[in-house]
């Protein structure tokens, strides 16, 4: 049920002074560091965003949420809100207990009064809630990989808010949002929930939908988090106050929603309707594929496309919020302007852009039509994503030792250094064992810390616009898989697999070191008494048996060029 915008939501915090006197004795009480997710569900539990809620859902709460979209007392409630923790920690506690919540920084945000303490089932949790035990969703996958085996459940007791260092005027409470609508008048309300950056089709089409239903909009955007991979919240608020300033003065507002989405389709777009209605809103707009999580592993839709809007018009009046149609808004050429995909005249010509084409068009620094964007959105994503031939990069050379791995990484880098551009680092084995990895010897364990601590710098270095030339052996295929992983988060990852013989670098024997390996005064010897697994699928393969120095670094420019990554 909608409660009145001047009657505010009920907010777990205490008053300051209790708050004070709180936090002195929560320094003795056992404290759980909370996880980034666990951070965002207590911001909304505190604050009333998750409102009838209390607190960490008790076992019962969770059970009758996860089979029946309710809370054991009846109430609609579609997520388990869940605090999930180690065995080890759960093992150390006693129900009855209060711990102590902390930030990551060890600041302490809530005492949880522990009243229930169980192992989930979660393979059920994600066939209820998510429609399938597919860790292809990415809620099923942090359910399996990520959440602990232990809940707990009880009671909040707030002591402060999380602490938020970006876009503070941007933030708001549900309280001091529903104020807001009041003290302007606002008594009609369309929320739209977005986790993309807004383009003019979203513009019109928000625009219309707080038109027809005659209400004011608030553009409230999730910055907690989002599906994996998607545009970061720094870049999509700067886009969304962009856009803010094409929609008639006074009518439309933006705020920021920490909300950790689950991408539950069907059950998210309820939940997101209660959070909505928290925040004073009357209304939501609800889309085609409402918080969808992308493709199952058999390749097929999670959820239908209408499932969300349906679930939603199901429960309108229990939720108390009314859902508005989000019509598809398509641009007709002829015209010159964006109208409704079902008003559209027989014979118009329509046209689109669809999210890869956009990411293909940054990545290749091609156009972006202004009909699609507004410049301003344009450039804040040109900042964000440069052509490929400004990103960050990492070059990872793999071989035997004195398979020619240095000597042809370092005429690589003086050929990138004189074409500049970009800052260029070597992570050289020598260099790194000498400087980042002294400590550490030739063990499996050991080899392993050393190349996950080179792909570290790496995706750092990537990260930030440079070129980062790896050269180590790097004898494990599961190694350099991670370090890959790592780095792709940021750029490109080019391997380059060295592939001089055993008999040939034993040949050179450059540093004496495989005659003291075979005489057996060196142990665990790469190709002698330890092993080297052959990458099965570098980007390119050097032999430096039969190719000069020079040529090897050329061959690698010249597929740093077919990848777009140097400018040809
Ligand atoms: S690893 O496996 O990637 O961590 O190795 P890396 O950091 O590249 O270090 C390899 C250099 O250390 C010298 N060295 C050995 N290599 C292999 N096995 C053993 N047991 C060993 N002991 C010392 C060797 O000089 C390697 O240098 P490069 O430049 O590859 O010849």
């Amino acid at each position: 049920m909608q409660i009145p915008n001047h009657v505010p939501v009920p907010e777990l915090y205490v008053s300051y002074e209790s708050a004070q006197k709180l936090k002195a004795d929560a320094g003795d009480m056992p404290s759980w560091d909370l996880s980034p997710r666990q951070i965002c569900d207590l911001e909304l539990l505190m604050n009333g965003g998750f409102n009838p809620l209390k607190g960490f859902l008790s076992e019962d709460d969770y059970n009758s949420v996860v089979d029946n979209m309710r809370l054991a007392d009846g109430t609609l409630w579609p997520m388990p809100i869940t605090l999930d923790v180690s065995q080890s920690f759960a093992d150390s506690l006693d129900v009855g207990q209060d711990i102590a919540l902390r930030d990551q920084e060890g600041v302490i945000l809530a005492i949880l009064s522990v009243s229930d303490r169980w192992t989930p089932d979660k393979s059920r949790e994600a066939a209820q809630v998510f429609g399938a035990d597919d860790s292809a969703h990415p809620a099923v996958n942090y359910l399996h990989n990520t959440a602990g085996p232990v809940y707990l459940g009880g009671a909040i007791t707030g002591i402060q808010q999380p602490v938020h260092y970006d876009f503070k005027m941007r933030r708001d409470t549900p309280n001091e949002l529903r104020a807001y609508f009041r003290k302007l008048g606002w008594r009609r309300i369309v929320a739209f929930q977005t986790r993309n950056p807004l383009h003019r089709a979203h513009q019109e089409l928000t625009f219309r939908a707080a038109k027809e239903a005659q209400a004011n909009l608030l553009i409230h955007p999730v910055v907690g988090l989002t599906k994996p991979g998607d545009v970061d919240h720094f870049t999509r608020v700067r886009c969304y106050e962009a856009v803010l300033d094409k929609y008639p003065a006074a009518t439309t507002t933006m705020s920021l929603l920490n909300l950790a989405m689950r991408m539950a389709g069907p059950r998210e777009a309820v939940w997101h309707g209660l959070i909505r209605r928290n925040h004073g809103c009357t209304h939501m707009i609800i889309g085609r594929d409402h918080a969808g999580p992308g493709k199952n592993s058999a390749g097929a839709d999670f959820y239908g496309p209408y499932d969300a809007q349906d679930l939603f018009r199901t429960h309108e009046s229990e939720i108390g919020i009314e859902m508005v149609d989000f019509k598809h808004m398509v641009y007709v050429q002829e015209r010159a302007q964006y109208e409704a995909a079902d008003e559209v005249a027989d014979g118009s010509t329509v046209l689109n852009i669809s999210g890869t084409e956009l990411r293909r068009r940054l990545r290749e620094g091609l156009e972006i039509p202004e009909w699609f964007s507004f410049p301003e959105v344009v450039e804040q994503l040109r900042r964000r994503y440069p052509p490929r031939a400004q990103q960050g990069f990492t070059v990872f050379f793999t071989g035997l030792s004195g398979s020619g791995k240095s000597t042809v990484a370092n005429a690589l880098m003086v050929k990138l250094m004189e074409m500049g551009g970009r800052p260029v680092t070597l992570l050289d084995g020598d260099i790194v064992r000498k400087n980042l990895s002294s400590e550490l010897g030739f063990s499996k364990e050991h080899r392993d810390l050393n190349i996950r601590r080179i792909g570290y710098v790496a995706s750092e270095i990537t990260k930030n616009g440079g070129i980062a030339i790896c050269a180590p052996i790097a004898p494990y295929e599961t190694t350099r898989r991670a370090v890959r992983e790592d780095v792709e988060t940021f750029g490109a990852f080019v391997e380059v697999h060295i592939s001089t013989r055993l008999e040939e670098c034993e040949r050179r024997d450059r540093k004496g070191l495989y005659k003291l390996a075979r005489e057996g005064k060196i142990k665990e010897f790469t190709g002698i008494s330890d092993p080297y697994d052959e990458p099965v699928n570098p980007e390119l393969r050097l032999d430096t048996e039969n190719s000069e120095v020079d040529h090897c670094a050329h061959q690698v420019l010249l597929k740093l060029e077919q990848m777009g990554l140097v400018a040809g």
